[in-house]
C-alpha cells in the first residue's frame, strides 16, 4: 500500500500499546491493535478522546497572579492568561537566564521526574534534561518511583540491577523448571499492560500460561492479584512480607534443610543473619509463630509452606509495589536471602526475581532493541536529589537529608522546570507538596493536558502528544522497533517539546546546543542508523529506513539462549565475582550498621514500617490503603476521557473494601465514601470485593487532584499517603505504608471541578489584563 492511499492504516505506538489509525481530514476515524501484538490492551481506545479532549491544553499561557508577582500564592487556585507563543518564551527564557545569573544553575529543578510518552526521539524528560544541562545543568532527580528503594539499596547487596526486572530468568526456564512459584504481590494483567518505551506485544496470558503446571500462590491482600490461573491466596497484611519470609527462611534452617554448601560458596555473611533469625542478637526467634501475629497468615500454614520448599525448584517473585513502603529495602533482601537458604540461585526456572507482576513482558528473552533517544551529556551543575524527596527540597533549601550512607544538603531552588510528568499525581502527601510548590518564584510546565501541575504552573506550555509527530518507540524487553508516524497535525497551538526546546536554546544564545543541528526527522534517522549499525554487529540485517518507516516497523529477534539470572555466577563465582564487597551475595553487610548509626542491622530485618496495622495509629485509622496502578489508565494520563469515566460514579474511583469493613461501618455497594487520616481527604464509591484482605482499602492511583481546603474532591490517594523517603538507604517512594479511615458522605459531594480547563482570560488591547 502507497504512503498516499488514505486508507493506509499508518503505525503509532504509546506505553499501553502500539497500534494503527486511520486518518481522515486530519482525524482519527479508527484504531486497531498492531497487527503483531497477541493480547492487545484496550486502552489504546482511549486515544481519540486524549487527543481532541476539552483538558488539552490550547494556547501557551501565563498565570494571572504570578503577573502581577503574588510570589505564588495563587499557585493552583488562579487564571491563566492566555499570551501569544513568542511573548511565553520571551517569559521563559528571561526567568531561565535571570536564576542562573542571579542563583546559579542548582537553583533550577529540571528532574523532571515523570513517564512522558512513548517514543524516544521526543522523550520529554530527556528533551527538558539536554536543554538545561546545554546552558549549566540544573538541580536533578535520581532514582524512579517505581521500584527507588530497591535501585539504591539492592545492588549493593547483589552487585546487579537485573533482579529488579532488568533481566529477570525467563518465563521458558521457570516454565521448564520451576516446581513452586511464591507470587508477592501477585501477578495482574493489569499491571501488564504498559511497557515504558511503547509496548507493542504483549504476553500477560502466555506468561501465566506457561506457569500453569507450577504450583502457584499468591501471596498478597487482594485475591484479584493473581486472577486468571490456579492460584493457592494467602492474603497478607500489607508491609508485613519481611516478617513471613523471614519466618519461612528460619523455618527451613530449623528443619536442618538450609543449603550449607551454596551458603558457604556464594553468599557472605550467613552467620550473624542466622543469629538474628535464631533469636541470638534481639531475643526473638523469627518462628512462624512470630510472624503469624505480624502477618496475619496461620502460624501452620507458614510452616507448612517452608517445609513444602526444599528440595524443590521454587521461584521467589515479589513485585515493585511491596518495596513502595516504608522499609521497602527489606522484603527484597529478605527475599535474596531466602532463595540463597533454598540453594536456588542461579538454577534454571528457581532463584528470585523482583517485578514480574510489574510490567509487560518480564521473562521475555532480553531483546535489547536498539533504541537511541538524543544524547543529554553531564549534568554541569552536578546537584541531585534522591526523587521522591522533592518536597523536603522546596520546603527545607539548606537543609540536610541521608541517601545511601551519605549526607546530602537540598538546594535552594528558584525555579522549577517540568515537561513530561505529574507530580501531582506521582508524589505523597499532595497537600504539603502544594505548599511546597507554592516555594519558587517560578514554575514552568509543558503539558498535552490539564494535569493539576499544569494548573500550578506560572508558565504552561502546550505540548504535542505522540500522536501529532515522528518518533521512534520500543523497549529492549519487545521484540519490535516501532516507526512511529505523526497521525494529525498538531491540536491548537500545541508544538514539539522539541521545538520548544529549541527556541528557548535559540533566545538563550545557541540553538545548535540542543537542536545538535538536526531536526526530527534528522535525529530519527540517525538513531535509526544506529540501530542498523548495532543489529549488523550482531549479524542481522534491519530493513532501510524507507522500507523502515512504509512498514511501520522492524522485528529483532531473540537472543537463543534462555536467560537465567546468576545463572554464570552460579557456574563459575570466581570468574564472575559479584560488584559487591565481598564479590558474592551479602547476607551481612556491617557498613550498613556503621552508615546508619546502628538504625538498621547489616541483615535483612523485620523494621517498623510505621503506618500498618500493627501500629497505634491503626486505632484511630483502622484500614491499610493501598494505592494501586489504575488499570484502565497509565497513571494520571486518560484522565477525562469516556474510556475513564466508564469506571466512575458520580466523577469518582471505586475503592475496594472487605464485606467486613463495609458491614462494619453500614456501607453498602455504591455508596460515596469520605477516605480520611490527618493529612487530607478524598472521595470514591464503595465496591465490596468478597476477596480482598479485611482490613485493607484499595484506591487506584491516577484521579486529579482537585483540591478543596486539604479534601480532594475527586479521588486522589495521594492526599492520603505519607510523604516519607522509605529509608535513609533507598528514599523511595513509601505511598504503600498508610492508614486510613472511610465513612459514608452523607451529604453529596462538592463538584469536580478538573473535568474542565481552569479559567483563562484573554489579554485586553493595551496589554494588561
Ligand atoms: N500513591 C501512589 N503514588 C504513586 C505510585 C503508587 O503506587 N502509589 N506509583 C508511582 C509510580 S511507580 C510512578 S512511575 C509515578 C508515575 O507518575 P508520572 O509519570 O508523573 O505520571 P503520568 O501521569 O504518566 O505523567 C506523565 C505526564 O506527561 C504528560 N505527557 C505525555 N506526553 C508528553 C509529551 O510528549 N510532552 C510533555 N511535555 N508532556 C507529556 C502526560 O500528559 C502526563 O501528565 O507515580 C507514582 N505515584
Ligand atoms: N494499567 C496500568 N499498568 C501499569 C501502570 C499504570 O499506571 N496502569 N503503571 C506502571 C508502572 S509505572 C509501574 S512502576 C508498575 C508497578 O507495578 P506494581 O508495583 O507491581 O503494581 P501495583 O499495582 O502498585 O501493585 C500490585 C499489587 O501489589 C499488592 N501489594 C501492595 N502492597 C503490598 C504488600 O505490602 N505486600 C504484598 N504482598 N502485596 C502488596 C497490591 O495488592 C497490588 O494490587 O505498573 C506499571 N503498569
Ligand atoms: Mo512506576
Amino acid at each position: 500500500m502507497s504512503k498516499s492511499d488514505p486508507k493506509r492504516l499508518r503505525l503509532s505506538a504509546s506505553h499501553w500499546g502500539a497500534f494503527r489509525a486511520e486518518v481522515v481530514d486530519g482525524a482519527l476515524r479508527r484504531i486497531e491493535p498492531f497487527e503483531h501484538d497477541p493480547e492487545p490492551s484496550g486502552l489504546i481506545h482511549a486515544w481519540p478522546e486524549m487527543l481532541t479532549s476539552p483538558l488539552r491544553v490550547a494556547a501557551p499561557l501565563v498565570r494571572a497572579g504570578w503577573l502581577k508577582g503574588d510570589g505564588g500564592a495563587g499557585r493552583g487556585e488562579d487564571e491563566f492568561v492566555q499570551v501569544g507563543w513568542d511573548e511565553a518564551l520571551d517569559r521563559a527564557a528571561g526567568e531561565l537566564a535571570r536564576v542562573r545569573r542571579d542563583h546559579g544553575d542548582a537553583a533550577i529543578f529540571g528532574g523532571s521526574y515523570g513517564w512522558s510518552s512513548a517514543g524516544r526521539i521526543h522523550h520529554a524528560r530527556t528533551l527538558i534534561r539536554r536543554f538545561l544541562y546545554a546552558f549549566g545543568g540544573s538541580t536533578d532527580q535520581v532514582m524512579n518511583y517505581s521500584y527507588g528503594a530497591a535501585q539504591a539499596f539492592i545492588p549493593r547487596m547483589l552487585g546487579t540491577k537485573a533482579a529488579i526486572g532488568s533481566h529477570l530468568t525467563s518465563a521458558e526456564s521457570i516454565a521448564a523448571h520451576c516446581d513452586i512459584f511464591l507470587a508477592f504481590g501477585g501477578l495482574p494483567d493489569r499491571t501488564w499492560a504498559v511497557q515504558s518505551g511503547g509496548a507493542s506485544t504483549h504476553v500477560h496470558g502466555r506468561f501465566l500460561a506457561q506457569l500453569s503446571r507450577l504450583r502457584l500462590v499468591n501471596i498478597s491482600p487482594s485475591k484479584a492479584d493473581l486472577d486468571g490461573a490456579e492460584a493457592e491466596w494467602l492474603p497478607i497484611r500489607p508491609n508485613t512480607d519481611t516478617a513471613l519470609i523471614l519466618a519461612l527462611t528460619r523455618e527451613v534452617i530449623r528443619a536442618g534443610k538450609h543449603d550449607r554448601a551454596f551458603l558457604d560458596r556464594y553468599t557472605a555473611g550467613f552467620e550473624p543473619f542466622a543469629a538474628y533469625l535464631a533469636g541470638d542478637s534481639d531475643g526473638i526467634e523469627k518462628t512462624a509463630d512470630w510472624a503469624a501475629e505480624i502477618c496475619g497468615i496461620p502460624a501452620e500454614t507458614i510452616r507448612a509452606l517452608a517445609l513444602s520448599l526444599p528440595g524443590k525448584r521454587v521461584m521467589l517473585a515479589a513485585n515493585w509495589a511491596l518495596q513502595r513502603a516504608r522499609h521497602g529495602e527489606q522484603p527484597f533482601w529478605a527475599l535474596a536471602a531466602l532463595a540463597a537458604v533454598l540453594g536456588q540461585i542461579g538454577l534454571p526456572g528457581g532463584g528470585f526475581g523482583f517485578g514480574y507482576g510489574s510490567t509487560n513482558g518480564q521473562g521475555n528473552p532480553r531483546f535489547g532493541t536498539p533504541l537511541h533517544g538524543l544524547p543529554m551529556g553531564p549534568n554541569p551543575a552536578k546537584s541531585v536529589i534522591p526523587v521522591a524527596r522533592v518536597a523536603d527540597m522546596l520546603l527545607d533549601p539548606g537543609g540536610q537529608y541521608r541517601f545511601m550512607g551519605e549526607t546530602g544538603t537540598y538546594p535552594d531552588i528558584r525555579l522549577v522546570y517540568w515537561a513530561g510528568g505529574n507530580p501531582f499525581h506521582h508524589h505523597q502527601d499532595l497537600n504539603r507538596l502544594r505548599e511546597a510548590f507554592r516555594r519558587p518564584e517560578t514554575v514552568i510546565v509543558h503539558e498535552c493536558h490539564w494535569t493539576a501541575t499544569a494548573r500550578h504552573a506560572d508558565i504552561v506550555l502546550p505540548a504535542t502528544t505522540s500522536l501529532e509527530r515522528n518518533d521512534l518507540g520500543g523497549s529492549s524487553r519487545e521484540p519490535y522497533l516501532l516507526a512511529m508516524e505523526q497521525l494529525v497535525p498538531p491540536q491548537g497551538e500545541a508544538r514539539n517539546d522539541f521545538d520548544i526546546f529549541a527556541d528557548l536554546a535559540e533566545r538563550l544564545g545557541d540553538r545548535d546546543a540542543f537542536t545538535g543541528g538536526r531536526d526530527e526527522m534528522g535525529w530519527i534517522r540517525q538513531s535509526y542508523g544506529r540501530a542498523v549499525q548495532e543489529m549488523a554487529a550482531r549479524g542481522v540485517t534491519l530493513p532501510d529506513f524507507e522500507r523502515f518507516w512504509a512498514q511501520g516497523y522492524a522485528e529483532i529477534p531473540a537472543p537463543p539462549e534462555t536467560y537465567v539470572m546468576f545463572g554464570d555466577y552460579r557456574a563459575d563465582p570466581e570468574r564472575h565475582r559479584l560488584n559487591t564487597p565481598s564479590g558474592r551475595i551479602e547476607l551481612f553487610q556491617k557498613d550498613l550498621v556503621a552508615e546508619t548509626e546502628g538504625r538498621q542491622p547489616g541483615h535483612p530485618a523485620w523494621l517498623d514500617p510505621e503506618e500498618w496495622l500493627g501500629a497505634p495509629l491503626a486505632k484511630r485509622y483502622p484500614l491499610h490503603l493501598l494505592t494501586p496502578q489504575p488499570a484502565r489508565k497509565l497513571h494520571g494520563q486518560m484522565e477525562g476521557s469516556a474510556y475513564v469515566a466508564e469506571g466512575k460514579r458520580d466523577g469518582l474511583e471505586p475503592v475496594r473494601i472487605s464485606e467486613k469493613a463495609a458491614r462494619e461501618r453500614g456501607i453498602a455497594e455504591g455508596d460515596i465514601l469520605r477516605i480520611f487520616n490527618d493529612r487530607g481527604a478524598c472521595h470514591a464509591w464503595a465496591q465490596i470485593d468478597p476477596a480482598l484482605h479485611d482490613d485493607v482499602a484499595m484506591l487506584a492511583t491516577g484521579s486529579a487532584y482537585d483540591p478543596d481546603g486539604r479534601e480532594d474532591r475527586g479521588s486522589n490517594p495521594n492526599v492520603l499517603t505519607r510523604d516519607i523517603g522509605s529509608s535513609e538507604m533507598g528514599q523511595g517512594c513509601a505511598a504503600q505504608s498508610c492508614l486510613v479511615e472511610l465513612a459514608r458522605l452523607d451529604a453529596p459531594p462538592r463538584p469536580i471541578r478538573s473535568h474542565k480547563p481552569p479559567r483563562i482570560v484573554q489579554r485586553q488591547e493595551n496589554g494588561q489584563e
